[in-house]
């Protein structure tokens, strides 16, 4: 809400600011003496891995040539995504907690870690033995989540501009197959996600999929955080000219719609389309009048499972019954309708090709209310789970069959457990 003064309102204004009031950006990159030094350390090792992150943004092709002199594979952050994982060769995906095997084995089984513009929090997934150089244009960054040997401030792209001329071409590709292998065998098992028949639940892997098939090639993606954001990083390719956003830094629930329609006001004429959660897109429901009063086109989609799913997971891996998770929903297909836009609910898979491209197809806003599966986990990769979080589930499925909900133990396992 802002509060204009009838004086203010009234008076004249110059669209040309009469003096400047940001200052330029300058050019940074580490001196000659300490790109020697990193040049150096480089070139003597073997075991060579790039963890990149949004700091990278417009380097793509400066890490990929570094990858490529190095020999290294390239793990990149989630909000490094879209500026890393189009495109190279290199790529083995994320780390952490909603990574996957590849990422999370060629960042802590390095000799020798280049952190290019990466600010990841969790130090658990940093490798203790290898040797860590990190180049991050903040300084604030240098050091913060794990000791690091070398610590250089620098745009990413002048910085590997200069240092590329100093580095020797590796000849060893034996790391870097190994990873990224594995990473395409990861893909690969992914893609090949199919359902049992036109009956079937859709999962919200799965939905994520058919969006990421009838998108168009320049789409921007807001996801709510929750299992939404996890979909959305794994299973959104961008291609180098989509965009995802959600809330990385900060975890805020419920961001989805309304970065969707401060990202449709300024890119008019773009699709911008909202994956929400259930719970979170109840939390935000007012703002689907925006829509409507602004003439937003967003495009949104529902992913129902029926209640606060990372909560429940979070309550899972404690080894406690979820309490307080489960969501009564309406039809937010029909809600749509009366609030003036378009609306539609499906729940069966053999709806969900038609839907998804009819959908996509309307030219003002509309909600596909979809029924997921409500049981599907984010699973990290299998090595990476923490025992804590392994005992914790063993816990609450023990206690889950106290309660007499064995059939919710029986469905998680059969769902997840490939
Ligand atoms: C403002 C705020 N409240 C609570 C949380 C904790 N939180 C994280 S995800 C989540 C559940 C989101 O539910 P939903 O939108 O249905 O997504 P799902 O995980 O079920 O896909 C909650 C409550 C948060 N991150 N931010
Ligand atoms: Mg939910």
């Amino acid at each position: 809400m802002l509060v204009v003064p009838a004086d203010v309102a009234n008076a004249a204004s110059h669209d040309e600011a009469p003096y400047a009031v940001h200052a330029r950006r300058p050019l940074i990159r580490p001196s000659d003496a300490d790109l020697d030094e990193i040049a150096a350390i480089l070139n003597k090792s073997d075991g060579i891995t790039i963890y990149a992150g949004a700091g990278c943004a417009g380097a793509h092709d400066e890490v990929v040539a570094t990858a490529a002199r190095l020999m290294a594979p390239v793990a990149h952050t989630s909000r490094g995504k879209d500026f890393l994982e189009y495109d190279n060769p290199y790529n083995v995906g994320m780390t952490g907690i909603i990574g996957g095997g590849a990422g999370y084995h060629a960042v802590l089984d390095c000799n020798v870690l280049l952190l290019l513009g990466a600010d990841f929090a969790w130090s658990q997934f940093y490798p203790n033995r290898a040797t860590i150089i990190q180049i991050d244009i903040d300084p604030t960054h240098i050091g913060r989540r794990h000791p690091v040997a070398i610590g250089a401030v620098g745009n990413i792209k002048a910085t590997l501009e200069a240092l590329l001329p100093r580095l020797e071409q590796h000849e060893d590709d034996g790391f870097l197959v190994a990873h990224v292998k594995r990473f395409q065998k990861d893909v690969a098992a992914a893609k090949a996600e199919t359902v049992s028949g036109p009956d079937a639940a859709i999962s919200g892997t799965y939905l994520t999929k058919v969006i990421n098939k009838y998108a168009a090639e320049d789409a921007l993606f807001a996801a709510d955080d929750g299992t939404a954001t996890v979909w959305m990083l794994r299973h959104i390719d961008t291609g180098g000219k989509r965009r995802t956003f959600a809330s990385l830094l900060h975890g805020t629930m419920a961001g989805g719609m309304a970065s969707a329609l401060g990202l449709q006001k300024c890119q008019p004429g773009r699709q911008v389309i909202c994956l929400a959660g259930d719970g979170g897109f109840a939390m935000l429901l007012g703002d689907l009048l925006t829509t409507v009063q602004e003439n937003l086109p967003i495009k949104i989609v529902v992913y129902d499972n029926g209640k606060l799913g990372f909560v429940e997971i979070e309550q899972k891996a404690a080894g406690l019954v979820p309490v307080y998770t489960d969501l009564k929903n309406p039809d937010f297909g029909e809600v749509a309708k009366a609030m003036g836009l378009w609306g539609d609910s499906i729940s069966k898979a053999g709806d969900l090709e038609e839907a998804v491209q009819t959908w996509l197809a309307q030219p003002g806003p509309a909600v596909l209310h979809v029924k997921v599966n409500p049981m599907q986990l984010v699973m990290p990769p299998s090595p990476l789970v923490a025992p804590e979080a392994v005992v914790g589930m063993a816990v609450y499925s023990a206690r889950a069959m106290l309660h007499g909900k064995g059939h919710d133990v029986w469905e998680m396992m059969v769902e997840n457990i490939p």
